[in-house]
Formats: C-alpha cells, sequence, structure tokens
C-alpha cells in the first residue's frame, strides 16, 4: 500500500496542473505566531478583535501598534524550507496557482511567483480616503500614519473579519482550486472562510486532495490524503527522487 507521501508525490510528476492553499502553519518555522497557536495572544488581546475594520475604527493607534509590532517582528524573519520547496515545485508543474491566507510576504520572498493573497499584505497600506495603496518595509509606520497624497489615515492592506475579499482574487482562487487535479493545504486550520472552503471546491471538482498539518483539523476526513507534520519537513520531502 502506497503511503500519502508517495502517492502525493506521484500525483504531483503528472499532474499539469496543481493548486496550493496556505496558512499561519507554514510560516510557523520561520518564527510567525499563528493565529489559533498558543501564541495566538498579543498583549493579552484576542487577534480576532484587533483585525476588525470595528477595532480600527475605535481605536486605529492600538491597531496600528498591533499592527507595527507584527511587522517589526517577520521584517527580522525569513522565509523556511517549506515556503522554499513551494517555489522550487512551481517551476516543475505547467500550471500552479499559490493561494495563500498569510499576510507576512514570505512566499514572494522565497521565490514563489503566481501567488494569491487572498488575505492582503502586511508590507502594503491603504488610504481610507483615496484608496492609494503603498508597497512599505519599514517596520514601524507610527502611531496613525497619513496617505502623502492626501493625508487620509492609512490603514493595513489586509482583510479583516466581516471585510469581503477582493472580488478578483477571489474568483481567481475559485478558478484554481476547480481546475487544478491536484490541491493541496499547507499549515491551515480550516476555519477562516470563505479560504476553507477552497479545498472543498477542489474536491467537488474531482482533485486529488491532500492536507499537510502538524495535527487533524475539521477537514481531514474530506481530504484524499492527511500527511501529518511540520511543513518545514513534510513540503520538501514531496521533491524528494524527483530530478
Ligand atoms: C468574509 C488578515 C464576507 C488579517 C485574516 C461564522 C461562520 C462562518 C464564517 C463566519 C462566521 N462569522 C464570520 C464569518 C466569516 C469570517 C470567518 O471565517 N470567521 C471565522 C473565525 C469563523 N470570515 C470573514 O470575515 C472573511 N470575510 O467572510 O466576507 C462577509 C462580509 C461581511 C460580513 C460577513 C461576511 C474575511 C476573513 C479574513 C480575515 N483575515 N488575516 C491579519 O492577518 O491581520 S484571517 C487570519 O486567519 C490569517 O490570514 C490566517 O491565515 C487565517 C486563518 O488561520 P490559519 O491560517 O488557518 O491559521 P491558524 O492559526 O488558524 O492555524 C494554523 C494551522 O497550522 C493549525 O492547523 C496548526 O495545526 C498548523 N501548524 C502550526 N504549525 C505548523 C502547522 N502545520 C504544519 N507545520 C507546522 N510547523
Ligand atoms: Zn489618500
Amino acid at each position: 500500500m502506497q503511503n500519502g507521501m508517495d502517492r502525493l508525490r506521484e500525483a504531483l510528476r503528472k499532474a499539469a496542473c496543481v493548486s496550493v492553499l496556505t496558512g499561519a502553519g507554514i510560516s510557523a518555522e520561520s518564527g510567525v505566531p499563528t493565529f489559533r497557536g498558543a501564541d495566538g495572544l498579543w498583549e493579552n488581546y484576542n487577534v480576532m478583535e484587533l483585525a476588525t475594520p470595528e477595532a480600527f475604527e475605535n481605536d486605529p493607534e492600538l491597531v496600528w501598534r498591533f499592527y507595527n509590532w507584527r511587522r517589526s517582528l517577520i521584517s527580522r524573519l525569513t522565509f523556511n524550507a517549506a515556503h522554499k520547496a513551494l517555489a522550487e515545485l512551481e517551476t516543475r508543474i505547467p500550471r500552479f496557482t499559490l493561494i495563500t491566507q498569510n499576510v507576512d510576504g514570505l512566499h514572494a520572498k522565497a521565490g514563489s511567483r503566481n501567488i494569491l493573497e487572498i488575505h492582503g499584505n502586511l508590507w502594503k497600506v491603504r488610504c481610507v480616503e483615496c484608496s492609494m495603496i503603498v508597497l512599505d518595509h519599514s517596520p514601524d509606520m507610527g502611531h496613525l500614519p497619513r496617505c502623502s497624497r492626501c493625508g487620509g489615515f492609512l490603514r493595513p492592506h489586509v482583510v479583516w473579519f466581516g471585510e469581503s475579499l477582493d472580488p478578483d482574487i477571489l474568483q481567481k482562487s475559485l478558478d484554481a482550486s476547480r481546475s487544478c487535479e491536484v490541491m493541496i493545504t499547507i499549515g491551515t486550520s480550516a476555519i477562516v472562510q470563505p479560504a476553507a472552503s477552497l479545498a472543498m471546491e477542489a474536491r467537488r471538482s474531482g482533485a486529488l486532495t491532500a492536507e499537510i498539518n502538524l495535527e487533524r483539523t475539521g477537514h481531514s476526513e474530506f481530504m484524499d490524503l492527511v500527511l501529518l507534520g511540520k511543513a518545514g519537513e513534510t513540503v520538501p520531502g514531496l521533491l524528494e527522487g524527483w530530478s
């Protein structure tokens, strides 16, 4: 009986179209705190209460303290072997789409190209007045950064809870989930919607679905393959013996 890793390796070598959905777990070994792990709290705030438009409305300085804390932390971190292996995998698959829930920018740093950042990007800020988007890698944006064009407040260009995803990016993610032969989810608790529904879309469209995670999730029972282990070890293993 072939084990899960062998079945997934074989499917990847034959596939013309592969989609991958990543979550906070793929960045955990880089030192980026996950949302629901023990380190999911910041200064005894619940992240879920800070990553909302209401929190920004009520106390923009507190929300900026939270995001500046994440920016300065992540600015000192780098991608890990799992990010690197996905960038390598992309070069070997004719049509490869990386859909990420993460806003840390580590996939691009590792060399991935076709990335759909469905929850935005921590290194982009957006003006609440004129909607200008600026890429800014400064670790700390200050307590109430302003737009250089119109003086409006700047906010992190990320999708907060209760906000809709960019419709174009969401459509591309759905298309990539429905058209792939293999869909792999890596390091996601499969709780946040609509991201979590993408793997089910792939399954409904007949793709081979695989989950890579430290532990089983609410999706495990629906996946064809469940590979339990650290992303930093399991994902590079997909390339083994594939010259
Ligand atoms: C929307 C950006 C329409 C911000 C993020 C009730 C039921 C169902 C849905 C809802 C509901 N009420 C509200 C909703 C919708 C809500 C939602 O899904 N809520 C959840 C909590 C139930 N969704 C939304 O609001 C979305 N918008 O639906 O729009 C709409 C419009 C108006 C009103 C209603 C609806 C927007 C969601 C986007 C939120 N923004 N990020 C920021 O980052 O600051 S989500 C945030 O959580 C991150 O992006 C993160 O990636 C994401 C999901 O978490 P995971 O990535 O899965 O990470 P997590 O910590 O949970 O799990 C880590 C996993 O890794 C674990 O399984 C662990 O075992 C594993 N792991 C750890 N280490 C490793 C590992 N695996 C392998 N190796 C390791 N080393
Ligand atoms: Zn502006």
